[in-house]
C-alpha cells in the first residue's frame, strides 16, 4: 500500500494523473528499477504532454515586428574540422545531405535540391535551457517531404540528425553533436530543415548549411550543421544511447516547451 502511494505521488508529480492515464500505468511501473521508472515516467509525461497539446498542435508563430534584433548563437559557432572548412570555402556547393538507415531509397540531396522542394517559412521563438529566448524567421523544407522522398522502411521509429561538429572533443571520442526526434515530430508541419534565417542564407554560427527546427521542443533539439539523417528503430547503439548529445549528458530526450 505504501509503495502504491509513493508510486502515485511520483506519477502525479510527473503530470500523468491530469490526463486520467493513472490506472493504466500501474502495470508498467511494477517491479521496475528506479532507472526504468524514471525512463517510463519520462515517456508517460511525453504522452501526457502530447495529449494536453492536442488543442494547440502548432507552436505559436509571430510577426516580422517581433523579430529579435539579436539572435544569440549558442553551442558550436563553427565546426573546426577540415572537411567542414572545405565545404564552407565552396559555399556548400559540394555539400550533400545524406538520408539513410531504415529507408526504401537512400538519398543524397544538394542544397539546390532542397531549395527546389516546397518550402515553409515560420517566425517562432527559440527557447534555450540556459535561460534565453529569441524570435527568428526560418525557411526550409518540411522534414516530412524529405522522408516521404526516401520512403520509410517498416519499423523505422526515429530520425537521427548527425552533425558536423564535435561540441566537446572528449577523451572517449563521443563529442560529436547529434539529435533525434520521433516520427510524430518528424511529420509535424513546423518541423523543417532550414537553410535560411531572417531572409538570408543561414549563417555558419546558426548551423549552415542546414539545421533542424522542431518548434515544440527546446533549443538543444534543433540540430545545427546537419550532414546526415539516419532512420532507426532505436538509438541505443548510438554514442551514449540516449538519443542526443545533451541527452547523453543528462538532459531529457523529449524536451517539450
Ligand atoms: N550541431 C549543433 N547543434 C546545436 C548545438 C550545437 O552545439 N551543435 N547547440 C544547441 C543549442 S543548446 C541551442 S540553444 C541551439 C542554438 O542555436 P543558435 O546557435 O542558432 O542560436 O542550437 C542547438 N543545436
Ligand atoms: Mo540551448
Amino acid at each position: 500500500m505504501s509503495f502504491d502511494l509513493t508510486r502515485r505521488r511520483f506519477l502525479i508529480g510527473s503530470g500523468v494523473a491530469a490526463t486520467g492515464l493513472l490506472t493504466g500505468c500501474d502495470a508498467l511501473v511494477e517491479n521496475a528499477s528506479i532507472n526504468d521508472v524514471l525512463q517510463k515516467a519520462e515517456s508517460l509525461s511525453m504522452g501526457a504532454q502530447r495529449l494536453l497539446m492536442s488543442h494547440q498542435p502548432l507552436a505559436r508563430e509571430y510577426t516580422e515586428a517581433d523579430l529579435s534584433p539579436v539572435f544569440k548563437a549558442n553551442g558550436t559557432s563553427q565546426p573546426d574540422s577540415e572537411d567542414y572548412a572545405r565545404l564552407m570555402e565552396s559555399n556548400f556547393a559540394d555539400w550533400k545531405l545524406v538520408v539513410n538507415g531504415m529507408v526504401q531509397t537512400p538519398l543524397e540531396l544538394s542544397l539546390a535540391d532542397l531549395k527546389a522542394m516546397l518550402s515553409r517559412t515560420q517566425i517562432t521563438r527559440h527557447d534555450c535551457v540556459e535561460g534565453w529566448s529569441a524570435i527568428g524567421k526560418w525557411t526550409g523544407v518540411p522534414l516530412g517531404l524529405v522522408l516521404q522522398k526516401a520512403g520509410l522502411a517498416p519499423g523505422a521509429r526515429y530520425a537521427v540528425f548527425h552533425c558536423a561538429d564535435d561540441y566537446e572533443p572528449s577523451l572517449d571520442g563521443s563529442g560529436r553533436y547529434y539529435e533525434s526526434i520521433d516520427l510524430v515530430d518528424a511529420w509535424h508541419p513546423q518541423t523543417i530543415l532550414s537553410y535560411s534565417m531572417n531572409g538570408k542564407d543561414l549563417e555558419v554560427a546558426h548551423g549552415a548549411p542546414l539545421r533542424l527546427r522542431v518548434e515544440r521542443q527546446l533549443g538543444y533539439k534543433h540540430a545545427k550543421y546537419v550532414m546526415r539523417i539516419e532512420l532507426v528503430d532505436s538509438f541505443k547503439n548510438l554514442a551514449g544511447g540516449k538519443g542526443g548529445f545533451w541527452e547523453d549528458r543528462g538532459y531529457e530526450w523529449y524536451a517539450g516547451i
